[in-house]
């Protein structure tokens, strides 16, 4: 390296630091624009009118349509391979996203300025903010919406303090989803962002941040029963370690499991009927994240016997993250008897971080449907689209054109798969490629009846066995034929 290389990597580096920390301490200016807002008064969450006006509620249209503000391809009532498509696929918008996400990145300061924000983090707005959230789902015809505590409330000084702000906001939530049929897909707690979760939270070398962590999912359960939610997440952010040398990880994992066993007990004493669910993703933020993919955390679940008592939430980028297709990690799910959620999303190839965007690859929505399909939908589980706008992308329509766009791929996906059972020929090709197992010693061994001995008998008496073709090719060309 050069001298002046040197002297470039350092002014970078400070470029960089400096528009980190701009980005961190810059107050957001979000207050509006171009409606009449009644903005920069924190201490009124009054709206008048609609929050997206100009939009009407989203229509399915057809694939002809040219109308960016229609659906294409997912009609909510159709009914494909015996079910309503609104039903196979219970899609669910992601709060901390679509009402919470502000463009910023490391680099750079937010760059969404919704109208109905005033640039505080109130009690007030988060109401306002909740409303706005309504009329999103109303007019998109979403009936089902995901959040953390600390997405739809602000946090507080002490647990009580912020149970008030969260009671508060819930309220209004509650309020809202009267005479709808609007409830939580699932509800989660924020263990990740507060600077005392930095060692974890469940596995945390803190005993006063596990005491903490656990009365946050405790009040974080309550309310999602309280709005009737039909599952609840765990995703350990910060459930991981940055190095081995400082860490006891069989002590964390215990930990861990110990933490989960309370939160069974208590969804029980509480009378919550709702899925618990584990939310697999390897790294990031931690360098290791325990529950790294789907094998991964079913193996932590078998050796704790908490099996039957979680299902797992599968998300495509994190799929990715850990060096799997999303395929693999959904098949992983679901020949074990886990498959409860899809975090529907999809990472950048040349990226190597969880960029969460909308998926919008046919193909690859055809592979997740494939397994949906497989495993007779996700209920009380669906598609809740833990996905965000680019930076880039800043106007108010954008936020329904993304979830229209990752809406109508999905049924793409699912449109496609109906193809391919009906044409029958990749399920042919699977059952002829092991139909040399429907033999009588093909049976004895799935039935676990064939020893060694049987076994070598046979292969004597059969001589060098005949191995056909796999037919990938024409396995990958029946599947792009439906596409
Ligand atoms: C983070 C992530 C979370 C979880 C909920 O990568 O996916 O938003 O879905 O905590
Ligand atoms: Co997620």
């Amino acid at each position: 390296m050069t001298d002046r290389m040197k002297v470039n990597g350092v002014l970078l580096l400070l470029l960089c630091l400096g528009s980190a920390l701009s980005a961190v301490i810059a107050t957001p200016q979000t207050c509006p624009a171009n409606l009449e807002a009644k903005c920069n008064d924190a201490s009124s969450d009054d709206w008048e009118g609609e929050f997206f006006p100009g939009i009407p509620k989203i229509k399915y249209e057809g694939p002809a349509s040219k109308n960016p503000l229609s659906y294409k391809w997912y009609n909510a009532e159709e009914e494909i391979l015996g079910k309503k498509m609104k039903d196979w696929f219970r899609f669910s918008v992601a709060f901390w996203h679509t009402f919470r996400g502000t463009g910023a990145d490391p680099f750079g300061a937010p760059t969404k300025s919704w109208p109905w924000e005033d640039g505080t983090n109130s009690v007030a707005m988060a109401k306002r903010r909740m409303r706005a959230h309504f009329e999103f789902m109303n007019k998109l015809g979403v009936e089902l919406w995901c959040f953390h505590d600390r997405d739809i409330a602000p946090d507080g000084k002490t647990i009580a303090e912020a149970n008030a702000n969260l009671d508060e906001v819930v309220a209004v939530a509650k309020k809202l989803q009267e005479g709808s049929k609007i409830k939580p897909l699932w509800g989660t707690s924020q263990l990740f962002m507060h600077s005392r979760y930095m060692h974890g939270a469940a596995t945390s070398s803190e005993v006063g941040v596990y005491a903490y962590a656990a009365a946050q999912v405790k009040k974080a359960m309550e309310v999602t029963h309280y709005l009737g939610g039909e599952n609840y997440v765990f995703w350990g952010g910060r459930e991981g370690y940055q190095t081995l040398l400082n860490t006891d990880m069989e002590k964390e994992l215990d930990h861990l499991a110990r933490f989960l066993q309370a939160a069974v007990n208590y969804k029980k004493k509480i009378g919550f009927n709702g899925t618990l669910l584990i939310e697999p993703k390897p790294q990031e933020p931690t360098k290791h994240q325990y529950d790294w993919d789907a094998a991964t955390a079913f193996a932590f679940l078998q050796k704790y016997g908490l099996v039957g008592e979680f299902k797992l939430n599968i998300e495509c980028n994190h799929a990715t993250l850990s060096g799997h297709s999303c395929h693999h990690e959904l098949e992983t799910a679901r020949i074990n008897g886990l498959l409860g959620n899809i975090d529907a999303n999809t990472g950048d190839p040349q990226i190597g971080w969880d960029t969460d965007q909308f998926l919008t690859d046919i193909a690859e929505a055809t592979l997740v449907m494939l397994s949906v399909v497989r495993n007779g939908g996700l209920a009380p589980g669906g598609f809740n689209f833990d996905a965000k706008l680019r930076r880039e992308s800043t106007d108010v329509e954008d936020l329904f054109i993304a979830h229209i766009s990752g809406m109508d791929t999905l049924a793409r996906g699912l449109r496609n798969v109906a193809k391919l059972i009906e044409d029958g020929s990749l399920d042919e090709l699977v059952r002829k490629r092991y139909s040399s197992f429907d033999s009588e010693i093909g049976a004895l061994i799935e039935a676990g009846k064939a020893d060694f001995e049987t076994l070598e008998k046979k292969a004597m008496e059969w001589g060098e066995p005949s191995v056909a073709s796999g037919k990938q090719e024409l396995a990958e060309m029946i599947f792009q034929s439906a596409l």
